[in-house]
């Protein structure tokens, strides 16, 4: 009778164990796509930036998107190959997304004066004091345009509310353990960046002019002397000048909706109008450092200092040890380049202090 009791209960028991753990496997699986925000890794790459980018692939993947598996976004001027998409997306945790750049979003607009500019980048050629970097490179102007203005708006990127620009080559040199597009989005901020640094005057020398006097043309001028926002970082009071200080885009993190908003977007298309990515070599750095640190209000940007990242040839190394041992870090703090010459990095964090001390001064009052 026993035996027969127990032939019939362990089926049963074998089903409801099986149906129970299925269930909760099906709703930890939920639970972990419920708790992703609704970002995306971006790659703005050519076919030929491959093999580089695989390492940077690998080395995100192992550093942080193995736990979280976000979706990475490729985008490129010419279609990828199908081999670039089959070894990207096998080495992408999440889902891999590639996307065609539009010719309207990619090209010299009809207003830019081809003489001038061919001259201008002649006499950049034939600088006695040296040539910057891309001074004859078209490819690289429309590329800066595109990420200042365009890249927000592309379909793809659309369906996301925050990116993290990774450029091929680049290396975490930390584990981030954490969900840092929720780290992001508790903490209210629109945009993080690890290295800041000054940019080559000589290729903006009417940039800071044509925002003064974009700002004017928008009544937006007041910005410029907000105590709000971060305009110290940009603006040298003594001289009325740009200071070159500008975050470093090849890393950058951020709420996708402050690129799209009518702030950012009405200085960008007025900055458009002087064509200066063209006559000059606007880079995005500048465009998006100006409107960024003055449409956004303290402490809506931040530097985020506990990230190891290595652009070549500049590195963020996080330089406190705890933090280096938590995170596995494999940099070498004596490369780091916050407090260097050509770092900004040291004097963002100064602006912040002067924002914080202002902040809780105004929530005593
Ligand atoms: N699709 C495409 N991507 C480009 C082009 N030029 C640059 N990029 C990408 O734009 C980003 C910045 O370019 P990079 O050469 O690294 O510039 P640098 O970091 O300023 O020296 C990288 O992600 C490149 O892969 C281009 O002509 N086409
Ligand atoms: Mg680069």
């Amino acid at each position: 009778m026993l035996t027969n009791i127990s032939n019939i209960l362990f089926p049963i028991i074998l089903l409801w164990i099986n149906f129970a753990f299925s269930h909760k496997f099906i709703d930890e699986q939920q639970q972990h796509h419920n708790q992703l925000t609704n970002s995306t890794l971006y790659t703005l790459c050519r076919n030929s930036d491959l093999y580089e980018l695989l390492d940077t692939i690998v080395n995100y993947e192992a550093r942080f998107n193995h736990k979280f598996h976000y979706d990475w976004v490729f985008l490129n001027d010419l279609p990828f190959d199908e081999e670039f998409k089959l070894l990207v997306s096998n080495a992408v945790s999440g889902t891999a997304k590639f996307g065609l750049i539009s010719e309207e979003m990619w090209s010299i607009p009809q207003t830019v004066d081809f003489k001038l500019m061919h001259e201008n980048m002649e006499k950049a050629l034939n600088d006695p004091e040296g040539v910057y970097p891309y001074a004859d490179s078209k490819s690289y102007r429309n590329m800066c345009r595109f990420e200042s203005g365009f890249f927000q708006w592309h379909e793809i990127l659309l369906d996301y509310d925050y990116f993290w620009r990774v450029e091929p080559g680049v290396k975490l040199h930390c584990d981030i353990n954490y969900d840092i597009f929720k780290y992001l989005i508790d903490n209210e901020i629109d945009y993080g960046f690890t290295i800041s640094m000054l940019e080559y005057p000589k290729t903006i020398p009417s940039l800071f002019q044509s925002f003064i006097q974009s700002l004017d043309d928008l009544k937006m001028s007041t910005l410029l002397t907000s105590t709000e926002n971060y305009s110290k970082f940009i603006f040298n009071m003594d001289n009325s000048d740009y200071n070159l200080c500008h975050f470093w885009t090849n890393f950058e993190i951020g709420n996708l909706n402050t690129f799209r908003s009518d702030e950012y977007n009405l200085i960008f298309k007025e900055l458009d109008k002087y064509n200066g990515f063209y006559y000059e070599r606007w880079g995005d750095a500048p465009i998006r450092t100006l409107i960024l640190s003055t449409i956004l209000k303290y402490p809506k940007i931040q530097r985020l200092k506990n990230i190891g990242y290595e652009h070549a040839q500049y590195l963020q190394c996080p330089l406190d040890l705890e933090t280096r041992v938590q995170n596995r870090c494999s940099c070498d703090i004596d490369l780091d380049i916050t407090y260097e010459y050509v770092s900004c990095s040291w004097f963002f964090d100064e602006i912040v202090e002067e924002l914080k001390q202002q902040n809780k001064l105004s929530n005593l009052l």
